[in-house]
């Protein structure tokens, strides 16, 4: 439904667009960088076409300057619904120093604002890119209050409109269509590549979902009862940070050699069932002791955040738990479970339910009824999450996905990602197939988008257009680990279901002496009945 209002809001589009595009200009030339201004695109006003000489820029609302070669700035404003006000910025580079692509970048959170840094990186590499503020200002939720719309354009519309009419300006500004266009993003950015991939699987030739946040409303949820589950009643938290990375330093200790190399690496945390109730402090324990024993509402909390939050009626999993190891493994609050969860004064995104669900600024989370409030949340905000398995549309476009995730990710569990790649192969036709346009790579010992013990920086866009433009599919990733800048440890991310196992000589700490290799029981392959993939 809605998707056909926007193919035929493009036909609309594409005619004056292009027109105005050939009238004045020589065959092949663009349009010069002020005339975009000038540019007719049904309900997108062109604010700004400013040229920009290479050098410093210094974004709205930042203290810091980047430095960008030249570029074409333009500044623009959807409004695909009355109510909608999306802002977003196209970067274009000069013709002769353009690579003829077009990538799209996501947000984090519920970010409002244009990720300018990434603008910047990809600018360098010489894209045409574009960024917007999806709809809304700032990164809380009130937005949504008496605005169903933003929260559309929030959720899935506004990266869509965004890409859509920026492929007409870039047209407009180079004199042709980019050759291909790649869309990247992490977490809430991840959660917006797959939204592509399913609802709109013509707009990216290539994408990379990063620990995407896609399956949102059930996060949210698991938001909720991780915050209930690590609070007391009043509200405060069980935990410290000490005794987060107290557990995350045991639970490594304790599971590092189930992969067969003890290399300070878990490389698959759902083999590790490290029991916190290990970490009980005994009685007379000393001030020494205390400080490397858990009290028995730590052991109860740690449980449950690991268990997850099942439902009360019928025992089934509603969200994932998070994975051992995820608790706090850095000096950071984003690298444990404090950012999203213990060092928040409420549950994170408790919003959603008072600006989102219930039009309740009132509402109070101790009323959450779990089986309730889950059935009416995905039976009205369907298009919120992006859950859709059926990649169909992407696959038939032609359209390359490559997505990854940390397996220490202390905000979007792992598991679940997992999960959602498990049964879109189920629904694909199995894992071969899904293979074919489709690739999914796990580093261990990673956080959040970044960070970590293991090695966590990899070129993924860089492998993607191989798989795109040369049909190279990735069969790894090689991750590098540094420290103080300077790289210390190298290893293959390798294509799931395969893991990494070292050749047993050589150093552990280079990639080369690793091998991609099936792992343990491997998900169930073809079988005389036509099985396909376990859940
Ligand atoms: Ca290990």
């Amino acid at each position: 439904m809605m998707r056909r209002d926007f193919a035929a809001a493009l036909a609309v589009a594409i005619v004056p667009v292009l027109a105005a595009a050939a009238a004045p200009a020589a065959a092949g030339n663009g349009t010069a960088c002020a005339n975009l201004a000038a540019l007719t695109i049904p309900n997108v006003t062109i604010r700004s076409a400013t040229t920009m000489p290479p050098g410093a820029f210094t974004p709205p609302g930042a203290r810091q300057e980047m430095q960008v070669p030249a570029f074409c700035r333009v500044e623009a404003t959807a409004r695909p619904t009355s109510d909608s006000e999306i802002k977003f910025e196209v970067w274009i580079p000069p013709v002769d120093t353009w690579n003829g692509k077009f990538q799209g970048v996501g947000n984090g959170g519920y970010q409002g604002s244009i990720t300018y840094t990434a603008m910047a990186a990809a600018l360098r590499k010489g894209y045409a890119t574009a960024s917007t503020d999806t709809g809304h200002t700032g990164d809380d939720m009130k937005f949504g209050q008496e605005h169903p719309e933003k929260i559309v354009d929030y959720a899935h519309r506004a990266i869509h409109v965004m890409t859509e009419t920026s492929k007409l300006i870039v047209r407009d500004a180079q004199g042709r269509f980019a050759d291909k266009s790649y869309f990247v993003g992490c977490s809430a950015g991840g959660q917006q590549a797959l939204s592509e991939a399913q609802r709109y699987p013509e707009d990216y030739d290539g994408i990379v979902a990063g620990d995407p946040a896609n399956n949102r409303i059930r996060q949210t949820f698991g938001f909720l009862y991780s915050w209930m589950a690590t609070h007391t009643k009043e509200g405060a938290p069980i935990f410290t940070p000490q005794k987060l990375a107290l557990l995350s330093k045991s639970s490594v200790e304790a599971c590092d050699a189930i992969d067969g190399l003890k290399d300070g690496l878990v490389d698959d945390p759902r083999k590790c069932h490290f029991d916190p109730v290990k970490l009980l402090c005994k009685n007379g324990a000393s001030g020494t002791d205390e400080a490397a024993c858990l009290s028995q509402p730590q052991v109860d909390a740690a449980k449950k955040m690991y268990e997850g939050l099942k439902s009360p009626k019928t025992g089934e999993t509603i969200y994932t738990g998070w994975p051992r190891g995820s608790e706090g493994f850095g000096d950071n609050a984003s690298q444990s479970w404090r950012q999203y969860i213990t060092d928040q004064k409420e549950p994170a995104r408790v919003d959603f339910f008072r600006y989102f669900l219930f039009h309740d600024p009132n509402w109070d989370y101790r009323s959450i009824d779990w089986d309730r409030d889950l059935a009416y949340a995905e039976q009205k905000m369907p298009w919120f999450p992006s859950v859709d398995r059926d990649l169909s549309g992407f696959k038939k476009h032609g359209g390359k996905l490559v997505m990854y995730t940390g397996w220490m990710d202390p905000v979007v569990p792992p598991q679940d990602t997992v999960a959602y790649y498990d049964g879109v192969a189920k629904t694909m036709g199995g894992i071969e197939k899904t293979r074919e346009f489709y690739r999914f790579f796990l580093a261990p010992g990673m956080g959040h988008c970044a960070g970590g013990p293991g090695p966590n920086t990899f070129d993924a866009l860089g492998a993607l257009e191989q798989w795109v433009e040369k049909g190279a599919a990735p069969d790894k990733l090689v991750a590098t680990h540094s420290t103080n800048g300077k790289v210390d440890r190298t290893r293959p991310l390798c294509v799931y279901p395969q893991v990494a196992r070292w050749k047993g000589a050589g150093s552990s700490d280079e990639a080369a002496n690793f091998a991609c290799v099936s792992d343990g029981p491997a998900p169930a392959r073809k079988t005389t009945t036509g099985g396909g993939l376990k859940e």
